[in-house]
């Protein structure tokens, strides 16, 4: 089995300091941040940026100033979000993409986002893989329903996406595809053969999924953005809090962590 990409999702875009206090904000947090997740064993960071309000923000000026404050510490692959926040206009969103970092995320599809709306058309969709594959840019496609691995495929077939595919399945957001462990059996034997696959379970559906895919070969999201909890009723005391379990129970079931260098020749980075 290959060895364990794990992700840190540190900020999110929804999550606050009301829920959680340790929610880094600032690109001096982030970047504090996402040092510690690496030395816990995390490979990559997937990050949201926020004002100096503490609102989300796509702008390019702070998505650098994070990206060159994390590189100046470590080399973590740093992964943008280009889902930003529900209300972000896809222009707004596809900022980060101009820095031609590593990866960054390509949400394939539509889907409610609890009282809200993801809005992710054909157009737009198509738009952002363009534009990643202009500059270069690695896409994690992110799945919250069965129906986005097929427009994932579907981008192959017209070009816009090189295959094997990186995905990402965020279950459990209230609205869309929930995270039970069933649901992420029938969302993994759809993929078609060489995808490399991760899972987001979102809440208290982070730790089982996260098991599973240790178990079936997968690879773990865990962080702020998806859960701030350790256990139940429980802060989780930071991301690398979070990181740390995901490795230990990595290793007491045989499976091996990747380091930032392995994980880019698992998922093909230049
Ligand atoms: N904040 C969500 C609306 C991504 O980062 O690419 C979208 C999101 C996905 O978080
Ligand atoms: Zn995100």
């Amino acid at each position: 089995m290959e060895k364990l990409i794990i992700t840190a999702a540190l900020t999110g875009a929804e999550v606050t300091r009301a829920q959680q206090p340790n929610l880094p904000l600032t690109p001096d947090e982030i970047a504090q941040d996402a040092l510690q997740c690496y030395e816990a064993g995390a490979s990559i960071v997937h990050i949201h940026a926020r004002d100096t309000a503490g609102e989300p923000t796509q702008d390019m000026a702070v998505y650098k100033e994070i990206k060159e404050k994390i590189e100046a510490k470590c080399n973590i692959i740093f992964q943008p979000s280009t889902g930003g926040a529900v209300w972000h206009t896809p222009e707004q969103r596809l900022q980060p993409v101009d820095l031609a970092p590593e990866m960054a995320t390509l949400s394939c599809g539509t889907c409610n986002f609890g009282p809200d709306v993801f809005m992710n058309s054909e157009e737009y969709i198509e738009k952002f893989a363009e534009k990643m594959q202009a500059e270069g840019v690695k896409p994690e496609v992110e799945v919250f329903e069965r129906g986005m691995i097929e427009n994932a495929k579907r981008l192959v077939k017209k070009g816009l996406l090189k295959s094997p595919v990186h995905v990402d399945f965020v279950l459990g957001v209230p609205g869309a595809c929930p995270g039970t462990p069933e649901d992420l059996m029938y969302m993994v034997s759809c993929l078609p053969e060489g995808w490399t696959w991760t899972v987001a379970g979102i809440g208290r559906s982070e730790l089982p999924l996260a098991v599973m895919a240790i178990v079936l070969g997968g690879h773990v999201r865990v962080g702020f953005e998806d859960n701030v909890y350790f256990g139940k009723g429980e802060l989780a005391k930071s991301n690398a809090q979070l990181v740390e379990r995901i490795v230990r129970i990595a290793r007491e079931m045989g499976r091996e962590v990747a380091t930032p260098d392995e994980a880019r020749a698992i998922l093909g980075l230049k």
